[in-house]
């Protein structure tokens, strides 16, 4: 995937380097633990119903977030729209092994994806887009700022690294409650140089605390390729000075993405603290709607889209497996119809009252 996109450092050492080295004193040893479990078995083996179910998963990411741009387009949502297209595999592949009854996630603004991936529904996702009063923040956060602490997602943050630091603290709260949740906090590559981000590493992995740090590396942040903006572009190895194991993982593929959630998940809920997760992706659309993209070139996305689309690489797994064109074309329409219907909702509904401008701003109660 790494070499496909653009070129990164040498990542792991050599093998003379892993033949000397004992494992006592393998620096090394923490860091690749688990990339060794997970390549040991690298393709989650999902039953036809869950292969299904993900695809249905992944496509209406896909269809949601092309109707929000043509929304977008149409002056119907205002502010930054940052979509999610080209990324599915990830939050799919991670939110489908969590515990939706105990574990928390948290994501920076890129965010609708991550919210259909845990099941929210799509009209009060996309209510929210249009800032309507039936929005899931009553239409007052907009694309980048939607929260359900009813379904323990936090956020929808708009500062670039926050909530990694923000997550640390849902970990803290789930080992102090003793719930048995573990958080997963995503981030982008651009994200991964915020400082805060090590602060966090550095508590998570001395407390132990129940974590899985995700890196989406897209290549870009912004405008900024990885390489031009990062000294060290595998983004797995950036927890190793808090020996923090790292997972290196191709983010679309989403039974691979699956399969290292598993392995992930498991030591996270053991109590053996936090796991850093590069999952390596790419974003098809700009920066945020508002981003015409000049700084690659056509070639560059097309490529992307014709032979790593993580909806049309399980669609032919699914074909192998016996399902047909047609059941996929009827899974279409029907996820087609549901988002227009979504999007019928959150043109029809009623903006918030003025007197919402004064609700929830401040906390009253602790
Ligand atoms: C603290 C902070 N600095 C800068 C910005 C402006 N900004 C918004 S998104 C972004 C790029 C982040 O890229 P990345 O972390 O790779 O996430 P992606 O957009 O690719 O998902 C920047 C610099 C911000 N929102 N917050
Ligand atoms: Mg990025």
């Amino acid at each position: 995937m790494r070499d496909t996109i653009l070129a990164k450092q040498p990542a792991k050492p050599s093998a003379a380097a892993k033949k000397t080295a004992k494992s006592g004193d393998d620096t090394d040893f923490t860091l690749h633990s688990l990339q060794e479990a997970f390549e040991a078995k690298k393709r989650y083996a999902a039953s036809d119903a869950e292969m299904m179910e993900f695809y249905r998963q992944m496509l209406l990411i896909r269809r949601f977030e092309e109707k929000a741009g043509q929304l977008y387009g149409l002056g119907l949502i205002g502010g930054f729209c940052h979509l999610y297209i080209g990324q599915e595999a990830v939050a799919i592949g991670l939110q489908s092994a969590l515990d939706n009854e105990r574990d928390s996630v948290i994501t920076g603004y890129r965010d609708h994806g991550h919210m259909l991936a845990y099941g929210i529904d799509p009209k009060v996702i996309m209510a929210e887009l249009t800032g309507r009063e039936a929005g899931i923040s009553k239409g007052k956060g907009g694309s980048m700022h939607m929260f359900s602490t009813e379904h323990k997602f936090y956020g929808g943050h708009g500062i670039v690294g926050a909530q990694v630091a923000l997550g640390g603290g849902l970990a803290l709260a789930h080992q102090y409650n003793g719930d048995g949740g573990i958080c997963l906090a995503y981030f982008g590559d651009g994200a991964a140089n915020q400082g805060q981000v090590y602060e966090t590493f550095n508590m998570a992995a001395l407390w132990k605390l129940p974590i899985v740090f995700v890196v989406e590396d897209n290549q870009y942040a912004m405008g900024t390729a990885t390489k031009r903006s990062s000294a060290e572009t595998a983004f797995y190895r950036r927890g190793t000075a808090f020996r923090i194991p790292g997972m290196e993982v191709n983010g679309m593929d989403v039974l691979e993405v699956r399969a290292a959630a598993e392995v992930a998940f498991a030591h996270v809920r053991a109590g053996h603290g936090p796991v850093l997760m590069e999952c390596n992706t790419y974003r098809y659309r700009g920066h945020s709607m508002s981003d015409p993209a000049k700084y690659r070139t056509r070639e560059e996305v097309q490529e992307q889209r014709d032979h790593h689309d993580p909806i049309e690489g399980l669609k032919k797994t699914l074909i192998e497996a016996g399902k047909t064109e047609d059941d996929l074309k009827a899974l279409d329409k029907a996820i087609r119809a549901e988002v227009a219907q979504a999007a019928d909702f959150a043109e029809t509904s009623p903006e918030p009252a003025p007197q919402e401008l004064y609700t929830d701003v401040l906390v009253e109660e602790y």
